[in-house]
């Protein structure tokens, strides 16, 4: 990693203009490593254009309030940097930038996916690209701002579910404090994104978690959430999509699955499994991706016959 680490560095040193990219359907892990790219980069008078083709949920506004997000799908720059992303359809509309820059530097931990950049930084073991980035700024010895430090901890407590995954680990934690050290607003975070949730969405959770299905002996549960669902409540998809993790954490459930309306006939489905069924198969069977224990995929069909798809792919599963 240190040899990679040092790449890094010098096509930092190397090259002036950068844009930053990273997977659709925003995240603590990718807006966090985004920004804090974004200010190291800045701090050392970089020209730097941070792209999103998505909205930013909400719950995390807060965080990119500074951070001038571009849609520009026709920028010209010296370095890609693509971060939190195993999959490089899943950047978006990014092919013109990628053929117009000289280096493209990948920096992920997802395990599926292909090494997509001239430089591939990708711990498929580690908790989250900040846990990551965090390492590799904390070896090069970067100067790292309470700003960043924030940034950092942000994706750090979002892909660990707040130290809850099995990825937090020691090194995990000794990050976490050197970051807490460096000014990383903590409880600000904590408040910010686990306890500032919109009422209407707890309500509508309420209901998602009502009419789940449970199948292969409750080891499996399935929620789905429709658009007209969404708009009979005023909410946005990552409003209610913590609901997966509810019924995840039953003693019977082993696999939580949620199914989420895109545009007719075609179903976002996220997979989240606890002690031994790897949802990461289970996605790449659909062309999909992710960890063994967090995944995700897109597939088509009316909700029926997406829950069927699904059901009928669970069966290969030796269930313990
Ligand atoms: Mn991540």
């Amino acid at each position: 990693m240190n040899d990679l680490f040092i790449k890094f560095k010098e096509i930092i040193a190397k090259y002036n203009s950068f844009a930053i990219i990273s997977h659709l359907s925003p995240d603590g892990d990718n807006i966090g490593a985004i920004k804090s790219l974004y200010l190291f980069l800045k701090d050392l008078n970089k020209e730097v254009y941070p792209l999103q083709f998505d909205k930013i949920p909400d719950n995390l506004s807060f965080i990119t309030e500074n951070i001038p997000f571009t849609t520009n799908d026709k920028l010209t720059v010296d370095v890609v940097i693509a971060v939190d992303c195993g999959d490089k359809k899943r950047l978006g509309n990014i092919d013109y930038t990628f053929s117009n820059s000289k280096e493209i530097i990948k920096i992920d931990h997802h395990i599926s996916g292909e090494n997509y950049g001239t430089l591939n930084i990708v711990d498929s073991e580690i908790s989250s690209t900040c846990e990551l980035i965090s390492e590799m700024f904390f070896n090069l010895n970067i100067k790292i701002t309470p700003e960043i430090s924030t940034a950092l901890l942000l994706g750090i407590l979002t892909d660990t579910g707040r130290f809850l995954y099995e990825r937090a680990n020691e090194n995990t934690f000794q990050i976490t404090a050197k970051l807490i050290k460096n000014g990383a607003e903590k409880n600000l975070l904590m408040k910010k994104i686990f306890q500032s949730n919109k009422l209407n969405a707890l309500n509508a959770m309420n209901i998602i978690n009502n009419n789940a299905k449970f199948y292969y002996d409750n080891h499996l549960v399935i929620t789905f959430v429709t658009k007209d669902f969404l708009a009979k409540y005023n909410l946005e998809i990552s409003d209610v999509e913590t609901a997966i993790n509810y019924f995840r954490d039953a003693d019977e459930v082993e696999v939580s699955c949620m199914l989420k309306e895109k545009e007719n006939n075609n179903f976002k489905v996220s997979f989240r499994s606890k002690n031994y069924v790897d949802v990461n198969l289970i996605a790449n069977y659909f062309n999909g991706g992710g960890h063994k224990f967090a995944s995700g995929c897109v597939i088509k069909g009316n909700l029926k016959q997406v829950e069927d798809k699904i059901i009928e792919r669970f069966k290969t599963i030796n269930w313990q």
